[in-house]
C-alpha cells in the first residue's frame, strides 16, 4: 500500500500544508488506497521537504512527481480526457499557485505578527519546551530568507497581497460557474487548487488574501464541494 508521509493535520483542514493536502486529494481523487504517516520533521524527506510517498521500495518526493510517478504506475484516469490546451493552462495554473501564491500565503502565515502567534502555538505544540524556546524563530528566519530568495518577500505588504489577490482572481476567472476548473469532472488540477485555496479560506488566519478569497463566492462553494466529494 502507498504511504503517504505528511506534516500533522490542523484546524480541520486535511493539510495545513498545501502540498501535503494537494498530495492527499489527489490520492481520494485517483481511489488509490494510501495511509498516512504523520512526519513532522522535514529533515527525514527524501528532499527535505513534505509531502512524499512510498510505494513498495520506491521513495517519490515532490508532489508533481510524485502524480507523474502514480499516473504512470496505476493509470491516469483524472486527466486523460484533457486536450493539450488545458493541459497546458493546467499547468500554467499549477505554477501560478505552487510557486507565487504559496509565497504570499507564507507571508500572511509567517509575517504577520498576529498570524505568525497563530503558527508558532500550532506547528510547534509537540516540540519540548526547551525546543520550543528557539526552534520556531530559527525556522521562522528561514522562511524570512526563502521568501527574500523567492523575491516575493522584498515587496512591501501591501505589494504581496496584491499579487496574491491577483492569483485568487486569476483561480476564479477561470472557474467561472463550472463545478470544477476544467468543467463537470474533477481533474488532478482540482487537488492543488483546492489544497491552496481551502489553505487560505479555511485557516484562522485573517489576511487580505483570505477577505479577497471569500469574496469570490464561486471559490468558496468550489472549496465546498471537493470537500462534499473527497472527504465526505
Ligand atoms: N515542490 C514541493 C514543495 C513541497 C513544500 O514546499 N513543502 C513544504 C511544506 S508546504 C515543506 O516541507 N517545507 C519544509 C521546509 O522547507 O523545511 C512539492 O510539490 O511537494
Amino acid at each position: 500500500m502507498i504511504k503517504l508521509h505528511q506534516f500533522p493535520a490542523f484546524w480541520g483542514l486535511p493539510n495545513a500544508s498545501p502540498f501535503c493536502m494537494k498530495m492527499e486529494t489527489y490520492l481520494r481523487m485517483a481511489k488509490l488506497p494510501f495511509e498516512i504517516v504523520v512526519t513532522p520533521d522535514p529533515r527525514k524527506a527524501p528532499k527535505g521537504k513534505l509531502p512524499f510517498i512510498e510505494d513498495n521500495n520506491a521513495k517519490v518526493a515532490d508532489s508533481a512527481l510524485t502524480i507523474d510517478y502514480l499516473k504512470q504506475k496505476y493509470g491516469d484516469t483524472l486527466d486523460a480526457n484533457l486536450s493539450p490546451t488545458q493541459k497546458a493552462q493546467a499547468l500554467a495554473l499549477q505554477r501560478l499557485m505552487e510557486e507565487h501564491l504559496y509565497w504570499a500565503m507564507v507571508y500572511s502565515r509567517w509575517m504577520e505578527p498576529a498570524n505568525w502567534a497563530v503558527v508558532k502555538k500550532t506547528y510547534f505544540s509537540k516540540m519540548p519546551a526547551l525546543l520550543r524556546g528557539f526552534v520556531p524563530e530559527m525556522i521562522r528566519k528561514n522562511v524570512m530568507r526563502d521568501l527574500r530568495g523567492h523575491g516575493l518577500g522584498r515587496h512591501n505588504r501591501d505589494e504581496v497581497y496584491q499579487f496574491g489577490k491577483n492569483d485568487i482572481t486569476a483561480i476564479a476567472t477561470q472557474l467561472a460557474n463550472q463545478p470544477f476548473i476544467f468543467g463537470d469532472q474533477p481533474t488532478s488540477i482540482d487537488a492543488s487548487a483546492y489544497a491552496f485555496l481551502a489553505n487560505i479560506l479555511d485557516v484562522p488566519m485573517p489576511s487580505p488574501l483570505q477577505d479577497h478569497a471569500k469574496a469570490q463566492s464561486n471559490l468558496v462553494s468550489y472549496c465546498q464541494r471537493m470537500k462534499e466529494r473527497f472527504y465526505a
